[in-house]
This record gives structure tokens, C-alpha cells and sequence, in this order.
């Protein structure tokens, strides 16, 4: 093989080598949850329930008691928040989402997820979460860029029923 062409393998090869994690992460992804699409098109309306998921990466060796994910998600678009998973504290107290309380152990990974329903508006609304970490004392660990999704108007739709009694 000539130089060159062992040169390019090497660089290739090191570029889509998996490095490993060294940083403190925080990631955040909002999907429709299972079951969630209610009116069955594949996309995120008012009306539908969406996946609000998070995991938090530590690969250092320091361990974080009592540690705190600001969701930053602005609450004035959600309600019905639901099936709440691996976390036993959930406070939506000052229009927003918080989970406190979390152990983040030395080389650990907290994943935690929750739904909740996109309220009914005649506009189109964005949803969105900026996921924050913080300790005990309050200093911050890790934000990561803001996730959104654009939830559609019910305009045009059928409008649902909110009274239809499901127990007849
Ligand atoms: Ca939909």
C-alpha cells in the first residue's frame, strides 16, 4: 500500500473511532409518545401526547447527590403530565418542569422520561425543552441547546369531544 493511501486508512480510521465520553452530558429528544398521535398522522398536533425523554451521562469520578434537571420547558402549552419514569420527584411548580433529587452516580447515566398532552389552540404552538443540570449547591454541571417541536393548530380538524364519557 502506498503511503499516502495508509495515511488517508489512518485518518479515516480515526475519525469513526467511537471515542469515549469524557464530558458531563445531559441530551434531551421530544417524541410522540405510543399511542400519543390521536389523530393518527404521524406528526405532533395540539391535542397529542408527546415523550418528554432525558439522560444524563456522567463519566467522571465524581459522584452528584441531590442533583437537579431543570427542564426549562415552558408549562403553558402542557398538561395532563403522566407516566412519569425513573425519577420519583417531579415538580411543576413555576410554569415549568423540575426534577429534583437525583443521585447521578460516578460513571453513571440517569435516563428519565414523562408524557404529557399539548394543549388544544387554535394556533400553532412550540414546544420545548433546554435540559440544565445542577448540585445541591446550585451550580450548573452541564445545558445543553434547546430541543422544540412545532405542535399544529386543531383548525380544520374535528374538534374532540372533551366530554365524551370513555366508561359507557
Ligand atoms: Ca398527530
Amino acid at each position: 500500500m502506498t503511503d499516502w493511501l495508509t495515511n488517508a486508512k489512518d485518518f479515516v480510521v480515526d475519525v469513526f473511532a467511537p471515542k469515549p465520553k469524557s464530558e458531563f452530558t445531559v441530551d434531551s429528544t421530544i417524541t410522540l409518545a405510543p399511542d400519543g398521535d390521536y389523530d393518527k398522522n404521524g406528526e405532533i398536533d395540539s391535542g397529542d401526547i408527546v415523550t418528554f425523554n432525558y439522560a444524563i451521562t456522567n463519566p467522571t469520578k465524581n459522584e452528584y447527590p441531590f442533583a437537579t434537571l431543570l427542564t426549562n420547558i415552558p408549562r403553558n402549552n402542557l398538561n395532563f403530565i403522566h407516566d412519569v419514569k425513573g425519577t420519583a420527584s417531579l415538580s411543576d411548580e413555576n410554569d415549568t418542569i423540575t426534577i429534583p433529587n437525583l443521585r447521578i452516580a460516578p460513571q453513571g447515566e440517569v435516563i428519565i422520561s414523562f408524557n404529557a398532552r399539548i394543549n388544544y389552540s387554535s394556533e400553532d404552538v412550540t414546544i420545548s425543552t433546554e435540559p440544565e443540570v445542577i448540585t445541591k449547591d446550585r451550580q450548573q454541571l452541564k445545558k445543553s441547546p434547546k430541543t422544540e417541536k412545532r405542535a399544529k393548530s386543531w383548525k380544520g380538524k374535528e374538534f374532540p369531544n372533551m366530554m365524551e364519557r370513555k366508561d359507557k
